[in-house]
């Protein structure tokens, strides 16, 4: 197996898009680094063990009104200002000029950077990967009504290991609903147990891809066939719920969402956190590190905060 990296414990346990057909890859880490409570907000062992199984899990009206208003007014506002709209971390629709993305928020407000470490992410992130984390990246996502494009099947984990240099899968999304996610507006689709095999991606990295990927992502999704036989044992899941819920997932879950084509539209937002024992090098595609606003250099551990206090 190749390994472009030159650190001695930076072996690529996860080739993807070599440009040659292979097979699926068996997990070889933990999905749960540590079952013991470690905060008030950690969760119970049939969370965990729901979460091992499944890759993910919901937890219902976790964040309460006031705070998702707060989120979505400081989302608003962030928007408005047009100075924003000719950086990087804005990525618009494939087909129009709505915005998709915005990333990096974490570095463009307090009140993001603030959710980002409270105690109600970090007691259950730091739980499951099983001590310090950072934050690896930080996204709004938006389907807007009507045009709102989809996201094909990929696990993130494939990206983040290939483009971005992450070693080992201990590295989890937590995805705060702002907006109702329903059958009609482009809910997040997961396929539970998924994470368990990790499906190397055809083709090549593209230099930039990120230009393209964060539009319409191609390269990097893996092949149907690969996707068909994991639909053999399990079945597509819609993650509904309502704003205030939060979704919890695996680095390696394979998820996608549809077209919004509702008159409603759909915002998430998503905090990746990654283990401080599992630091990123070069990326394995061999190619140069994304930007920050895509994947942080700064790995100093996160200390949790308390979100009502000053
Ligand atoms: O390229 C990335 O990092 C991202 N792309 C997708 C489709 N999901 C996760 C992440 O934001
Ligand atoms: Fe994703």
């Amino acid at each position: 197996m190749k390994c472009i990296n030159t650190a001695e414990n930076y072996y690529d346990f996860y080739p993807s898009r070599t440009g040659t057909p292979a097979k699926t890859i068996e997990r070889k880490d933990p999905v749960v680094y540590q079952f013991d409570k470690i905060g008030k907000y950690s969760l119970d062992e049939e969370q965990l063990r729901k979460f091992k199984t499944d890759g993910y899990i919901i937890l219902r009206n976790y964040f309460p009104e006031h705070i998702i208003k707060i989120l979505r007014n400081e989302f608003t506002s962030l928007c408005q200002n047009k100075t924003l709209h000719s950086r990087d971390e804005v990525v618009l629709e494939p087909d129009s000029n709505e915005v998709r993305s915005l990333f990096h928020l974490d570095n463009l407000s307090p009140i993001f950077k603030k959710i980002s470490h409270c105690h109600q992410l970090l007691d259950i992130v730091m739980q499951i990967l099983g001590g310090a984390v950072y934050l690896h990246q930080s996204r709004i996502n938006i389907k807007p009504a009507y045009r709102g494009k989809s996201f094909s099947w990929h696990s993130d984990f494939e990206t983040w290991h290939v483009e971005d240099g992450i070693p080992r899968m201990r590295t989890l999304s937590c995805s705060i609903f702002l907006t109702e996610n329903n059958a009609f507006n482009g809910p997040l689709f997961v396929i539970p147990g998924s994470h368990h095999h990790y499906l190397p991606c055809p083709g090549n990295t593209p230099e930039k891809h990120y230009h393209q990927s964060l539009r319409k992502q191609i390269i990097g999704s893996p092949d149907i066939p690969q996707i068909d036989t994991i639909l053999e044992e399990t079945r597509i899941k819609g993650c509904f719920g309502s704003p205030g819920d939060m979704l919890i997932f695996d680095s390696n879950v394979l998820h996608g969402s549809p077209d919004n084509i509702s008159n409603e539209p759909r915002t998430n937002l998503f905090l990746a956190y990654n283990s401080c024992e599992n630091i990123p090098e070069n990326p394995y595609c061999g190619l140069d590190r994304r930007p920050i606003f895509l994947a942080n250099t700064n790995t100093e551990p996160l200390n949790p905060l308390s979100l009502y206090n000053s």
